[in-house]
């Protein structure tokens, strides 16, 4: 789905703001009260300050109206959700006009054109947050009576992050042509010297248009090259390099009886990637990961766009000598991907498969009550679910430079039986959607170990998320150490041609609590910890990279190991280093970006 754009022939308005909000049920047929009023974009729950607001379950709902602008006899108007978490019902002038379901991707709701004539629009949006085993993520949902009867929504996330909800992104009314560009497909191919690129520009037409010419411009607006049958070839291309973006624009017209009808520019950046060897390849040199798993967290905003943040936050990891995130564990916002592209940031992008793992407390044995694990796949419903993230995801960053690859699911009970038939059709949809046929994996949890897990050999590289020194042989980092040798050299011995990436590791530390000792939680524990594990990561010659376990420290629902929050971060919540982030710098400034072990 193309990102909203003011182009020649199409008119962009804002709808962020202040909306009437309430808790509840509504009927959009009347008027909401402006007696509760909620921002937008944001997470409701902290800016409520309220506890049982901050944690309601169910369906709350959005008001606003909006004068009209014109909108001429061959142009529709459209409103535009960046994401509502985690569905939404919208209603116009108290008619149901469409829904999605879904958090954490983009969904347009066209306007009749009986409404245009009208002077104002009412535009209601039932937003919910429950989460359960039809969906991604999962929670655990079940229903409590209170003392006076009435009957509580809760869901019990089955996932470490709080489950923040609301209009998440940017809300936009759109007047475009009715007969428009609907979707751009770019696939670059490199000549072998890398020194041209056939561009494959593909135009996808709401109605049918007599031409669509398609001009490739360079970062001054030059023009470089002209598509013909949807081909245009650049000479002398500039690559998209790690951390040295150059980004191309493709300007795509639509024209109908000789005049212009549509026109859209859909910046792409040129590089290839592949898998080979236990390599992971951009622009044919190996490339080495340095960087973080995140979240969308900030204070007060919660999980709502905050593009301050996603600027300070890349300037952090290039600071930091990192090149690379993860978007764990949700697609993350089309600002975020766009900001990524333009400053050569690597993304794996993940979709929101979080929590498949049907009882993983009690599998790990974490609360310690020898409660029996059930079998994840045979009580878990997500198979539609997961079809539709994958593809909502394909379609909305196919043509982002910065996606190298895709992830299909973070920590799923991998181990278990069925997982296999599970994700075997999953993996090849991603292969089968993407144009750009990037890689795909499976961030695997530490129970799949080496003899268990059924699924990674069907993926490109071999992505783990292992806490030794923290979850496993918790404050004994000698023990730790001859664990995750031992695990990494069997995974390695397992797939001799699979890159290895650690996708999370870490320790929670709280900043100034300090130790002569290895004692957890002290900014110490952090430095030993870290430093164990790149003396083994050093000894793996298909390990290519390194995700730290967090970039920051982020909002969790309250439970008995999380001290208000999880704290794994190397910055704190607002931002601030812990001790570890000069070790780390110090570390990652020395590796290149491009760089392998084998040589
Ligand atoms: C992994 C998850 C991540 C958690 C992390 C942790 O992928 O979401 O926050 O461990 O426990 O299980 O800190």
């Amino acid at each position: 789905m193309l990102y909203p754009q003011l182009t020649k022939t199409r008119n962009l308005y804002d709808l962020n703001g202040v909306w009437n909000f309430k808790l509840g049920d509504h009927n959009p047929q009347e008027k909401l009260s402006s007696e509760t009023v909620m921002v937008v974009p944001t997470s409701f729950n902290d800016v409520s300050v309220d506890k049982d607001i901050r944690n309601y379950i169910g369906d709350f709902w959005y008001e606003r109206e909006v004068e009209i602008p014109k909108v001429s006899r061959d142009e529709e108007l459209v409103i535009r959700f960046g994401s509502v978490t985690h569905r939404a019902k919208v209603y116009v002038n108290g008619e149901f006009l469409g829904e999605h379901e879904g958090g954490f991707t983009p969904f347009e709701i066209i306007v009749p054109e009986n409404y245009y004539q009208e002077q104002t629009l009412k535009i209601s949006v039932c937003a919910n947050n429950e989460l359960n085993y039809t969906t991604l993520p999962v929670g655990n949902y079940f229903e409590e009576v209170q003392e006076d009867g009435s009957v509580k929504k809760v869901v019990k996330e089955n996932f470490d992050f709080f489950n923040y909800a609301g209009i998440h992104r940017p809300v936009k009314l759109v007047v475009r042509p009715k007969t428009h560009i609907s979707d751009i497909v770019i696939v670059s191919t490199l000549s072998n010297d890398l020194q041209t690129a056939d561009v494959a520009v593909t135009v996808a037409t709401s109605e049918a248009a007599d031409e669509v010419r398609v001009t490739i411009l360079d970062e001054e607006r030059n023009v470089v090259a002209t598509a013909e049958n949807g081909r245009a070839v650049i000479p002398n291309v500039r690559l998209w390099e790690v951390l040295d973006a150059y980004l191309y624009t493709a300007q795509v017209e639509v024209y109908k009886g000789g005049e212009l009808v549509d026109t859209y520019s859909e910046p792409f950046g040129v590089r290839s990637v592949r898998v080979a060897e236990g390599q992971f390849l951009v622009n044919e040199k190996p490339v080495y990961f340095k960087g973080f798993g995140k979240h969308e967290d900030t204070f007060i905003n919660g999980r709502g766009l905050n593009e301050a943040a996603n600027l300070m936050d890349l300037n952090l990891l290039k600071e930091m000598g990192a090149n690379s995130f993860r978007t764990s564990h949700y697609p993350y916002s089309e600002e975020m991907m766009r900001l990524a592209d333009r400053m050569g940031v690597l993304v794996i992008d993940e979709v929101p498969a979080v929590g498949l793992f049907q009882n993983f407390s009690a599998a790990l044995d974490i609360l310690g009550d020898g409660e029996k694990p059930k079998n994840t796949w045979e009580v878990m419903q997500t198979k539609a679910a997961h079809e539709r993230v994958i593809d909502e995801l394909v379609a909305r960053d196919k043509n982002h430079a910065c996606v190298v690859m895709w992830v299909v699911a973070n920590e799923p009970a991998s181990h278990e039986d069925g997982a296999r038939d599970y994700f075997k059709p999953l993996i090849e949809r991603y292969r089968d959607n993407d144009p750009q046929k990037r890689p795909v994996t499976l961030v695997n949890i530490m129970n799949a170990t080496p003899d268990k897990d059924q699924v990674l050999d069907l993926v490109d590289v071999v992505c783990l998320n292992r806490y030794y020194g923290w979850y496993v042989a918790h404050g004994d980092l000698k023990k730790a150490e001859l664990g995750l040798q031992k695990e990494l050299e069997t995974w390695q011995n397992l797939y001799p041609d699979k890159p290895i990436l650690i996708t999370e590791y870490g320790a929670d530390t709280l900043p100034g609590l300090h130790s002569m000792w290895d004692i957890p939680y002290t900014e110490e524990y952090q430095r030993d910890y870290y430093e164990m594990n790149h003396k083994v990561f050093d000894t793996i010659p298909n390990l290519i990279g390194e995700q730290v376990w967090n970039f920051a420290d982020f909002e969790t629902n309250v439970m008995l190991i999380r001290v208000k929050g999880n704290h794994k971060g190397l910055f704190s919540r607002n931002r601030e280093p812990k001790m570890i982030v000069h070790d780390i710098k110090k570390r990652w400034t020395e590796i290149p970006h491009y760089f392998s072990k084998k040589k």
